[in-house]
């Protein structure tokens, strides 16, 4: 028989040191991807088997550029691991337990051909008892099948949340495996995955706080057990603070609750960032002639928190506003197979941008996510995966999903209830959206309601959350009711996911839009719980509202995500109802067939990149506005070959002013307003840019300089009008972004997810792409070029009227009437047709100023080159 390398075991004198032993398995798995026969029970062939080590998945998604990287792996289906393994020789007489701290997304389990269970959800921990089927003298064949298939009706996860959602489930044993032994007589391992020891403050006072410890005490003997349930509580220097011991009897095959109520005196309280204080609640086991049976460690946090609808957020009695942001679980090639140490680089970066909180979404992270916020004073939101649908069709959600969710429920809330850092559980994220389109909202409220009642049994001490995307509008007059039933008001406190100025609206209409819903549920604690705008990071854009951004393709200039969060921060930070703020995301993450900004199968809402190299320049806004610590950071270091001889130069900064030199020459002193100060119309010169800012800030002298490249000739300026990324042509000649407009609006010939084939060009030039996008309205170019005469092309298609005479319009320059009455159907021949005109103009007091106004219907252009007449001539 082929037999794999034999996993570790442990010394005796750490045995005699811990009463359970827990092996991890790690090395000497064999993996298999796709469906085998039976393979438990027959002899294995080992050609079809790979080595791997646990942690594994076997998805690779998401990648850099716009192309899938040939390693990609989209599989969705089954997965199987094998691993031998011999118990440890002092394993007689003990219970035997399989751990997996998580597996995507269901999983079977096989110990010596007997299968063993079943677990449905690709986030929580679960263990089983294995001791019925072990071998003692090994080898034990362990095997397991992981199926992480597409939730489809006869698919293995076709119950099991979530059913939906733009995140990747990574299949595999993508966490840890451990086997752990244990007495007969122990602290109970069958509960939903939890610790078995469960403390919670009943009263926190400044002299003194009483802790209540449930302990479960589970007894495999064939007879009932008289232990001793020793419960301490320890200081983060490991003192003993409180203790009490308490006889029971474990009543033979089953679990038993102990209760201790313990009282610390004078209390450090774990205060967020500031202190994370951490007690440890020590509970050991012992038989009544004193024998250690076993212990488990847990971490107690004292500390209040209360949510306000009016004035938000507070922690021991003092108000803060949670900021931070969402994140998921994976990185590049690792998929959700992630480290302790990329944990903790996450974590790191989340603090470095000034985080107080974050969003575990969309689903229970590892035990190590929820660790590092304790110890470090995140507040955490936590959740399950109910995402967007509860059900695959308009049936209501089957009884095996509703089991599933509640299920997965439970877990959340007992193996993470310990952790002080955790603040709400949330069980639901836009539910609201799908009932919306397919109109099943009341069946996304029962399960709801059913789950919110099950969180506020399973913890009294917590609120409950959910994030809603829709909130319905006011039924308009004549259109009957309102198609949606708001979800907000079952759950204790809410999240609003808003995408205002991404996915819908204006990036104006999120202030108002959180109004109304805290004018309409004014009983209700609010918070932001999504908000975010893609970034490529090689696309670029001299002015974020320059053209039509298109949230689900391309390109996606990184200075438009810049404004998007600018504009909704200053509206967030105003409105000091909010109990908390997160960002989506902290970090790119993989996500199925997107092609968006300059990625494939990523949402890049993040404020990191996937594989955590690139602070985006929005971190660093973030950082200036919630991170004491001194900022000083110039904005536009990836756009280094720049369109344009005059910029606007931006830095973000916590201190009050900041300098700005370029290539040595003073540029001026800035005020720095909401992190943001700014330096308008600097001059670059032709060739290589050193641009340097400078402040002091809390005693220290900062500085932070980029470089930027010039190289278009002087007295020349090429607009592509209405588009945010600009171009450049067969013939190398470059348009910059729409820039240096006053008024109208930017649009494309497509609207933005015009579907390829539908997708519309002009006609008659062997440069359309130069067309494809126009300025729109009564509108005015302002652009900064030294004093002088310029010939001026502008550059027209009708982009949507059906005859001539339909629009009408004057092009004004140095005061005068260039083009009267402009008929571009008429004089190019129909819609969608090349027109260019020429003309001179003056240029005074640095800028050639050219007015756009409609006659008939807007004034529109596509493109605007000027050239000074003394290169030209
Ligand atoms: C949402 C979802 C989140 C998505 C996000 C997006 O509303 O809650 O899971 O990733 O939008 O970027 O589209």
């Amino acid at each position: 028989m082929f037999v794999m390398a034999v996993v570790g075991v442990l010394s005796a004198a750490a045995m005699a040191a811990d009463p359970r032993i827990t092996v991890p398995l790690q090395s000497g798995w064999q993996f298999h991807q796709g469906e085998l026969i039976e393979p438990y029970s027959k002899p294995v062939d080992p050609s079809q088997w790979i080595a791997v080590t646990v942690p594994h998945t076997w998805n690779r998604v998401g990648n850099v550029g716009y192309e899938r990287a040939p390693e990609t792996n989209h599989f969705r289906g089954a997965g199987w691991y094998r691993l031998t393994f011999n118990p440890p020789p002092d394993a007689a007489g003990k219970r035997a337990f399989l751990q997996f701290d998580g597996v995507g997304a269901v999983a079977d389990v096989w110990v010596n051909g007997k299968h063993i269970g079943r677990h449905e959800g690709a986030f929580s921990r679960f263990r089983f008892d294995i001791t019925a089927a072990l071998t003692a003298q090994g080898p034990n064949t362990l095997f397991v099948k992981a199926d992480n298939s597409r939730p489809q009706v006869g698919s293995a996860t076709q119950h099991v949340i979530p059913l939906a959602g733009d995140f990747v489930i990574f299949g595999g044993l993508y966490r840890e495996v451990s086997l752990i032994y244990t007495n007969p007589v122990r602290i109970d391992l069958g509960d939903f995955g939890g610790p078995g020891v469960y403390g919670r403050a009943l009263e926190i006072g400044s002299n003194s706080a009483t802790v209540s410890v449930k302990s479960r005490i589970a007894n495999d003997q064939r007879a009932s057990a008289a232990v001793r349930v020793e419960t301490t509580i320890e200081d983060a220097a490991g003192n003993i603070v409180a203790k009490e011991e308490k006889r029971a009897s474990a009543a033979q095959s089953a679990v038993s609750t102990v209760e201790s109520t313990l009282r610390v005196d004078k209390p450090r309280l774990w205060q967020g960032t500031a202190d994370p204080y951490l007690y440890r609640i020590v509970v050991s086991v012992r038989s009544e002639r004193g024998q250690l049976l076993d212990r488990v460690v847990q971490p107690l946090g004292l500390r209040t928190m209360k949510f306000d609808a009016n004035t938000g957020f507070s922690l021991n009695g003092e108000s803060v506003r949670l900021l931070g942001a969402s994140m998921h679980q994976d990185r590049p090639v690792k998929g959700w197979a992630l480290s302790r140490a990329d944990r903790v680089e996450d974590y790191d970066l989340m603090q470095e941008m000034g985080s107080t909180a974050v969003r575990l979404a969309h689903y229970q992270h590892d035990q190590i996510a929820y660790d590092l916020a304790d110890a470090r004073g995140i507040v955490v939101w936590a959740e399950i995966p109910v995402v967007t649908m509860v059900a695959l069709d308009a049936s209501p959600p089957t009884d095996a999903l509703i089991a599933n969710a509640r299920q997965q429920l439970s877990e959340l809330i007992r193996q993470n209830y310990n952790h002080p850092s955790v603040a709400m559980w949330s069980i639901g994220n836009e539910v609201d959206l799908r009932a919306t389109t397919q109109n099943r909202s009341a069946q996304a409220h029962e399960l709801i309601r059913a789950l919110n009642v099950q969180a506020k049994q399973e913890d009294p001490g917590r609120p409950s959350v959910l994030a809603d995307c829709c909130e319905p509008k006011a039924a308009t007059p004549g259109s009957g009711p309102p198609v949606r039933e708001t979800l907000v008001g079952i759950t204790d406190i809410v999240g609003l996911n808003r995408y205002l100025g991404w996915y819908v609206g204006t990036t104006a209409d999120l202030g108002p839009a959180l109004d109304e819903a805290h004018v309409r549920h004014p009983q209700v604690p609010l918070s932001v719980s999504e908000y975010g705008a893609g970034s490529g990071l090689t696309q670029h854009t001299d002015h974020p509202l320059g053209g039509p951004i298109n949230p689900k393709g391309r390109p996606h200039p990184e200075e438009f995500q810049l404004w998007f969060h600018e504009d909704s921060w200053r509206q967030i930070a105003a409105r000091k109802y909010l109990w908390g703020v997160f960002i989506w995301n902290m970090f790119d993450f993989a996500s199925d067939d997107r092609s968006e900004g300059d990625l494939r199968d990523i949402n890049e809402k993040g404020m990191v990149s996937y594989d955590r190299s690139v602070k985006k320049d929005v971190f660093y806004f973030y950082k200036a506005n919630w991170n004491r610590a001194p900022t000083l950071h110039l904005v536009g270091r990836r756009y280094v070959d720049r369109a344009y001889g005059v910029v606007d130069v931006k830095a973000y900064s916590n201190a009050e002013r900041a300098t700005l030199a370029i290539n040595g020459h003073d540029v001026g002193s800035a005020a720095c307003s909401g992190g943001i100060c700014i330096w308008p119309g600097a001059r670059l010169s032709a060739g290589l840019n050193q641009v340097v800012a400078r402040a002091q800030h809390g005693g220290m002298a900062l500085q932070d300089s980029v470089q930027w490249i010039y190289s278009g000739a002087p007295g020349v300026v090429r607009i592509k009008a209405g588009d945010l990324a600009g171009y450049v042509n067969a013939n190398g000649i470059r348009y910059g972004s729409d820039n240096f407009f006053v008024g109208g609006a930017g649009r494309g010939i497509n609207p933005p997810d015009t579907p390829t084939a539908k997708r519309i060009e002009v006609s008659g030039t062997a440069d359309a792409a130069l067309y494809d996008s126009y300025r729109a309205g009564t509108f005015a170019y302002d652009i900064p070029v030294p004093n002088g005469t310029y010939t001026v092309t502008a550059r027209f298609a009708e982009p949507t009227a059906a005859a001539a005479g339909e629009r009408l319009f004057d092009v004004v320059a140095d005061g005068r009437v260039k083009l009267a009455k402009l008929d571009v159907f008429a004089l190019s021949g129909g819609r969608l047709k090349p027109l260019d005109r020429s003309f001179s103009a003056e240029a005074q007091d640095g800028r050639l100023r050219l007015e756009f106004r409609g006659t008939r219907g807007d004034a529109v252009v596509s493109a605007i080159e000027i050239v000074t007449k003394s290169v030209l001539d």
